[in-house]
């Protein structure tokens, strides 16, 4: 071979101009392989560009679409922008040009910032959530929710950020904050739009365990859900001046007594109903307004109340934090079980928005009405005693309330029963409900922003809310001069009179268009289907090109953002499911989070800690083949990893040493076989293990997502390449493919030099023999400086250069190493190995 000196510039420019002329990458219609489908999370394109850490899930995915393409599949991995939203507008505000512009520059900077690393995209499939030819079905897909009755106006108290001036998802809240931009989140009455994903909430939860994902994540969508299956109970409450049986109570004309009002809690805990000592209302309860006049000391409990208001729901129930609470005087409540009379409490640990907002407190059993109890010497009822007597000791003297379950006592008939088995009858004797509550609340899901997708419906003086007809849709979005939040609640749109005034579709008299738009999650709801059948103006997808692609096979893309995302595109694609749009009941059978990288002094990379390394620069002095081994390398895929600039030489010398081998390729394997000479035939023995062991390694690693140990692999396998005094054409092709997912420029370039006539990345995957891999397994003792540091498994046939690179590269192994270098190794074949620094 001809080599030059190895200069990355010049190759990746030519490898990156042959791909796009040659069109390699665009994705098949029509074909009879089988398919696979990888898919990124599209960024939202901001001002600030990309950093080191964004392109890590893309280089992922890039790897695994080219090997599944190797190994013969029809492999679609598209890329777009997720371009609605507060991030964009926001952005635009501050720099006072209209989003659309900024949109687009934005949209080419990034796409400019990709196409130097080398990524793969069939950017003939690029979408935008912004392009009205793409909103228009999203639009539409509100239009079917609107029909089938999913979605709706209310007028309840919403979270209202005043500083973005914008209502928000509970789901857009950090502790209680904008997760925008950091304001405290207030409640605000206003009329809202929102989707009614709480009828989804069981399907949601029960086909969590058949996907292939994170079980943080998994975790994290089923604490969303939050289902839990408990009781409601009511207590009769009165005037505490009252006498049981008298005044406060209607009598009806069947003479029985009827409370005149009642607090319906919500437990999960029923067995412990004879233990309730007090109950507790939520600041916001509306008992506590209307009985105004029955309170004796209102005026502190409305103080109590305003001064709490600020307090996020997680402040708010935190274990460790300090009891605040007031007694309601005035009205007492009933114990329906034990007919004691108890006093009833205001308490902000109490939430509003979750059961009934009212709580029945069980202090010995329940830690944070103990902690309450005890600050306000309120009395503590034992009835579940622990069917171990060293528990209920140490409930006795420990500062714990006994939460675990066991036999019912001090609660009359039910004594002696097992307290899990109790719960029913006790329900029942008090004649309350059992029932399952859900964390999850509706998705409110209007913003009045300008920055978003009309929400397509008019309001007529007469017919109410009206659609907007199919064949009207999109509405598109009207430029505007103005597009800041006003501050009224009222999004800018509402500012356009010629916008805004339209005929009513159904009766021609005056009507007004909503002037809401939806929230940024509405586009990534259902991307992943476009992208299938991304031209398509009269379907949102052709039914036979989504039975083909769908479901998603491996989804890539941080876990930050991933429990909202999923869960809201999770919804969408079962509503589509059911109108029949979509075939399976999962859009994502598989994810794969990123692991953050942080900046080299271990924290969040952001321009506020100035640690943002730039990947153009990167790019630019390295390479995108370094650059790309570089990320791959750095630790397990979905752990956090700091970037270390050092590191990154590491890798261009593995990159280098490629190319030297190159440079030694020589004969046939043919040629070489027929040389009779024993010498050479066992170094070539040990050799084809080495080679067939490393490809069968780097293809599970590459499937699993474990691209680190691939690329050691990788690395080993060079070092013995380097060991040869000739290469074979036909073992260097087979590292150079499985090289060309990791560092496609450098592998092209090398495997045209072989005399091939198409690129590598349309060759096929190489193939293990696995006559070739057979050996006895055993394990090494790997010791530094005389301590155990590891253990490796290898085969008996292994050579020592083989065994002491691995044996270094081990995690456990290198973090010892790292401080000396290796002054000796002493190596007891197949038992033991030891490696002296000092
Ligand atoms: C009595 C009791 C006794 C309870 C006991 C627990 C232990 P999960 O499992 O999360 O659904 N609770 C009910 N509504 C609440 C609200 N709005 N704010 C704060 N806490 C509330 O929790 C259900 C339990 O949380 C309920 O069962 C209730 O306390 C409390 F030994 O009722 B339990
Ligand atoms: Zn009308």
């Amino acid at each position: 071979m001809n080599m030059r000196e190895y200069d990355h510039k010049k190759i990746e420019a030519k490898r990156q101009k042959r791909w796009a002329k040659k069109k390699i990458y665009k994705t098949e219609e029509n074909s009879k392989l089988p398919k696979c489908y990888v898919l990124d999370m599209f960024p939202y394109p901001s001002g600030e560009g990309l950093h080191v850490g964004h392109p890590k899930g893309y280089i992922a995915t890039d790897i695994y679409s080219r090997f599944k393409k190797m190994n013969g599949y029809n492999v679609l991995h598209p890329m777009g922008w997720d371009a609605f939203g507060l991030p964009a507008e926001n952005y635009a505000i501050k720099n006072k040009t209209h989003p659309r512009k900024t949109v687009e520059k934005n949209v080419e900077r990034y796409k400019k910032q990709l196409s130097i690393i080398g990524f793969n995209y069939d950017w003939s499939r690029e979408i935008n959530t912004t392009d009205p030819s793409y909103y228009k079905w999203t639009q539409w897909i509100f239009l079917k929710l609107l029909e089938k009755g999913l979605a709706y106006q209310s007028f309840e108290p919403i979270n209202w950020c005043p500083s973005c001036q914008t209502g928000l998802a509970n789901e857009d809240l950090e502790d209680g904050k904008c997760e925008r931009c950091g304001t405290i989140v207030e409640k605000k009455p206003m009329r809202q739009w929102a989707l009614k994903i709480t009828n989804y909430a069981d399907r949601l939860l029960s086909d969590l365990p058949g996907l292939n994902w994170p079980e943080s994540i998994k975790e994290s969508q089923r604490n969303w859900i939050g289902k839990s299956e408990g009781a409601e109970i009511d207590f009769e409450i009165k005037n505490s001046d009252e006498k049981n049986g008298k005044t406060g109570f209607i009598t009806k004309p069947d003479g029985k007594n009827e409370p005149n009002e009642k607090i319906t809690v919500f437990t999960t805990r029923a067995d412990t109903l004879f233990g309730v000592t007090y109950l507790v209302l939520s600041p916001e309860h509306p008992l506590i307004q209307k009985n105004q006049a029955k309170i004796s000391n209102f005026n502190e409990i409305a103080d109590y109340i305003q001064k709490n208001k600020a307090k996020s729901e997680i402040e708010r129930t935190a274990e460790s934090k300090e009891k605040t609470g007031i007694e309601l005087k005035g009205l007492i409540a009933v114990n329906p079980a034990s007919k004691e009379e108890i006093p009833i409490w205001v308490a902000d640990y109490v939430l509003a928005s979750y059961g009934t907002g009212a709580v029945m407190a069980v202090p010995a059993h329940d830690q944070q009405d103990f902690a309450f109890a005890n600050k306000f010497g309120l009395p503590i009822k034992q009835v579940v005693a622990s069917l171990f007597a060293e528990i209920v000791a140490h409930f006795k003297e420990g500062p714990h309330a006994f939460i675990g379950t066991g036999k019912i006592v001090n609660s009359g008939e039910f004594n002696g029963h097992d307290s899990q088995e109790a719960k029913t009858a006790i329900v029942s004797s008090v004649g309350g409900r059992m029932v399952t509550r859900y964390k999850l609340r509706d998705w409110v899901f209007s913003r009045q922003r300008y920055w978003g997708e009309p929400i397509p419906v008019v309001h007529c003086e007469k017919c109410g809310v009206v659609p907007v007809s199919e064949k009207d849709l999109p509405v598109e979005l009207p430029d505007v001069k103005n597009y800041a939040p006003t501050g009224t609640g009222e999004s800018p749109l509402a500012t356009i009179d010629k916008w805004v005034n339209v005929p009513c579709p159904k009766c021609r008299s005056h009507a007004r268009r909503e002037t809401n738009t939806m929230p940024q999650w509405a586009g990534s709801c259902w991307y992943y289907l476009r992208y299938m059948d991304p031209k398509n103006k009269n379907r949102l997808v052709d039914p036979e090109k989504e039975k083909y692609w769908a479901p998603v096979d491996v989804y890539v893309g941080g876990a930050e953002h991933a429990a909202r995302h999923l869960i809201y595109a999770r919804f969408w694609h079962k509503f589509l499911g059911d109108i029949n749009l979509v075939s399976t009941s999962e859009p994502f059978i598989r994810f794969h989070s990123v692991g953050l990288i942080m900046g080299e002094d271990g924290q969040k990379m952001s321009k506020r800690f100035g640690n943002v390394v730039n990947p153009d620069k990167i790019v630019e002095i390295y390479g995108a083949d370094t650059f790309r081994i570089c990320e791959m390398f750095i630790g397990p895929f979905e752990q956090a990893s700091s970037w270390d600039t050092r590191g990154i030489m590491g890798s261009r010398r593995f990159v280098e040493r490629i190319w030297r081998i190159g440079r030694k390729v020589g004969g046939e394997k043919s040629a070489v076989k027929s040389q009779k000479n024993d010498g050479n035939q066992k170094i070539s023995a040990d050799f084809e293990r080495i080679l067939h062991t490393t490809i069968a390694k780097v293809s599970a690693d590459i499937e699993s997502f474990n691209f680190n140990t691939a690329i050691s692999g990788l690395m080993i396998l060079s070092k013995e390449f380097e060991n040869l005094p000739t290469v074979l054409r036909e073992d260097f092709s087979i590292l150079l493919r499985m090289l060309a997912p990791f560092a496609p420029h450098v592998a092209d370039e090398l495997w045209l030099a072989l005399g091939n006539k198409e690129s590598i990345h349309l060759s096929e995957w190489p193939k293990f023999d696995p006559n070739k891999i057979a050996a006895t397994m055993v394990k090494i003792i790997i010791q530094v400086d005389g301590k155990v540091r590891g253990e490796l498994e290898t085969g008996t046939n292994s050579t020592d250069a083989e065994v002491k690179n691995k044996a270094v590269l081990l995690e456990s192994v290198k973090k010892w190493l790292n401080t000396g270098e290796i002054k000796r190794t002493v190596y007891v074949k197949n038992r033991l190995i030891n490696f002296v620094t000092r």
